[in-house]
């Protein structure tokens, strides 16, 4: 920092009165660190910073390059009152959204709020829609997205979201209000234990009971979100807290970086891969991480050895490369099945129990290496004989330096089991039925998406057909939800992506379940003006549950319903609305859908017929017919 921007830097903090009371309190060190953090954020006003800018994937606590924060004798205390104290901090922690519905207990934190120049209020018509917004917020940055309910019924609609940022390992920092504390307002009316609720779906879950707290609780709640495993936490700020005054100062977070795996460690780990007959990568979903995605290229791209992925792994090494040999994307009897078969010694990389197990370990079969922030949960199906923990780029990164691709190594049984998935899949795309073939849809959609496009899923039996067969070829370009796996986030994950990458083509892929459950938030993105296509296909069914329930021989029953016109739907929230009427006009009408601004909705009438047969029977059937 030159001395002419530490003077930027001072003269419109110190006008600010927060700021003013904590370069008194806690220092001038402490100021001129924050001040320096501040002027690389998006300046105010909205939609913030391009999204490169904006820090893509999940960036380590360790990327700040900040002073540490030196503590100094306090000089002089300014009040501050709570709620503004409490914006403060999350500006600090560089929020740039708050994703909410509020209600009477928000006020004073809203009041605040509207007085904030680096963060913005987004509005949703229900809590959920907010939750997941501000779940895929810090999915795609590493940071925790901000979400805000009121007490009692707010705070109950946001435990879905909750449950899906905290199995998902997506950084979300929830703020609930609550009726007065220290006082009795109006009886019990309303009044739920929220913090306790929230316990088992949170890492952190605390009630601000005093105002002078408030920092040290705030920086908590965003470094447990943001740490590995990320995930949800919660404060509940009471109305009486948010009104009071409080010299506590703002803190700043420490400079700090993550452990790395011991090189004895790594050393075991390649001598084992070495001496393999035929290695093979497992891509998981810690494994979703920036860097991480780079050093696992360089490996591949090194030694040779190919990899598949779960369902949360899709991206991280572009699929389009040779080496990828399929996604786990059914539990068991599929060709990637047979790849894993194939393999003596499986690099399991970012394994979190949270996936379905991509395979199933049995004593005296195949070695496995887990690589991790953690070591392995071991149970009956999982027990690695090598572990490699830390931070997981920084442990590719050693073990492709130490190792070189092995002439007696084979792969040929893995990659003809791959080959056989190819055929079998190719063998369908050009079916030109309507209502339309999911494999054809597939295979249209990846080729209208540019790489760097973000297809949002959310669950249905489609999403099995897209995790087998649409290659993702950048992280985070396939946002899936393989953890909580709910229905309704396909909508708001998408809003929330094209809000972080306003230039990125973004698409939604929901079934008509999926779509119904958070469909209002078709207002917030035409308020937002956002650009972005939802696909809705339209089976007029629980299609997923029904082709379940086909397997398992039970009647068709149960599982039907009737639809809106999804067009003219779309249309009454100021949205565009599209209904495909033949295979052959759906590349053209996504094609112009994507190319032209505003929030288009696609209903796709589509034909699961032979899902129970394709996906039950001819690829279990076809796959094991293969020789290993
Ligand atoms: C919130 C929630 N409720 C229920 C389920 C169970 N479930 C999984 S998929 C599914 C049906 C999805 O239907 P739809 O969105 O129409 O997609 P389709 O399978 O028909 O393509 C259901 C009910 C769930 N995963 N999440
Ligand atoms: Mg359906």
């Amino acid at each position: 920092m030159t001395v002419s921007s530490i003077g930027d830097a001072i003269l419109p903090a110190v006008a600010h009165p927060l700021v003013a009371g904590a370069l008194l309190a806690g220092g001038l060190i402490v100021v001129l660190a924050a001040m320096a953090r501040r002027r690389r954020r998006p300046a105010p006003g909205h939609p913030a910073a391009s999204p490169e800018q904006a820090n893509p994937v999940a960036p380590s606590p360790s990327a700040r390059s900040v002073p540490a924060p030196a503590a100094a004798p306090a000089l002089e205390k300014t009040m501050t009152k709570a709620s503004d104290l409490f914006v403060a901090c999350l500006e600090e922690e560089g929020c740039e959204y708050v994703f909410g519905v509020p209600g009477e207990e928000n006020l004073d934190f809203l009041d605040s709020l509207s007085r904030s120049r680096k963060i913005r209020l987004i509005l949703t018509r229900h809590e959920q829609g907010a939750g997941f917004m501000a779940a895929t917020y810090g999915r795609h940055t590493g940071k925790a997205g901000v979400c805000l309910a009121t007490l009692g019924p707010g705070a109950t609609n946001l435990v879905t979201a909750a449950a899906y940022a905290q199995l998902g390992g997506m950084p979300m920092l929830m703020i609930t209000g609550q009726k007065p504390i220290k006082s009795s307002k109006q009886g019990r009316f309303q009044i739920l234990d929220v913090v306790d609720m929230m316990r088992p779906i949170t890492k952190f879950t605390h009630q601000l009971a005093s105002a002078d707290n408030i920092p040290a609780r705030v920086r908590e709640a965003v470094r447990l979100a943001q740490e590995e495993k990320p995930g949800a936490t919660h404060l509940e700020f009471p109305e009486d807290v948010a009104h009071e005054q409080t010299t506590s100062p703002v803190i700043v977070a420490s400079q700090v970086r993550r452990p790395v795996a011991d090189d004895k460690s790594i050393r075991i780990a390649v001598d084992r891969i070495a001496r393999a007959k035929s290695p093979l990568l497992i891509i998981g979903a810690g494994a979703n991480r920036k860097l991480t995605s780079r050093m696992l290229t360089e490996l591949v791209e090194k030694t040779g050895i190919p990899y598949i992925t779960t369902q949360l792994g899709k991206g991280v090494i572009d699929e389009r490369n040779p080496k990828y040999l399929g996604c786990a994307a059914l539990s068991s009897g599929d060709f990637v099945h047979r790849v894993i078969e194939a393999a003596d010694v499986i690099i399991n990389v970012g394994h979190d129990v949270i996936e379905k197990p991509p395979f199933f370990m049995k004593p005296g079969g195949c070695d496995v290496i887990h690589i991790g922030f953690r070591t392995a949960e071991v149970d009956p199906v999982y027990f690695p004989q090598i572990e490699v923990v830390g931070d997981i780029a920084n442990a590719i990164w050693q073990i492709k330096e130490g190792l070189a691709a092995q002439p007696h190594w084979t792969f040929e049984s893995m990659v003809r089991a791959h080959r056989a998935e190819l055929d079998h899949t190719a063998a369908a795309v050009s079916d030109m039925r309507c209502p339309v073939y999911p494999q054809y849809l597939v295979d249209q959609v990846r080729k209208v998406m540019p790489s760097d496009g973000i297809l949002c899923l959310d669950n249905g039996v489609y999403k099995i057909w897209f995790t087998r067969s649409y290659p993702a070829h950048m992280p985070n370009t396939f946002l899936v939800d393989n953890a909580l796996a709910t229905m309704g986030a396909g909508l708001p994950s998408a809003m929330a992506s094209s809000m972080i990458f306003p230039n990125r083509k973004v698409m939604a892929v929901c079934g008509d379940g999926g779509f119904m459950m958070n469909s209002q938030e078709l207002e917030t993105a035409v308020r937002l003006k956002l650009n972005l296509v939802v696909l809705i296909l339209n089976d007029n069914s629980y299609g997923m549950i029904r082709w379940k329930q086909a397997n398992m021989g039970f009647e068709d029953w149960g599982l039907t319903y009737g639809n809106p016109d999804f067009v003219k739907y779309a249309e009454s929230y100021g949205a565009h609305g599209h209904r495909v009427t033949s295979a052959e006009g759906l590349p053209a009408l996504l094609k112009q859908c994507l190319d032209t601004p505003g929030v288009h909705v696609v209903e796709v009438p589509i034909d699961y017929a032979d899902n129970d047969r394709i996906l039950n029977k001819d690829v279990r059937e076809l796959s094991a017919a293969l020789p290993v």
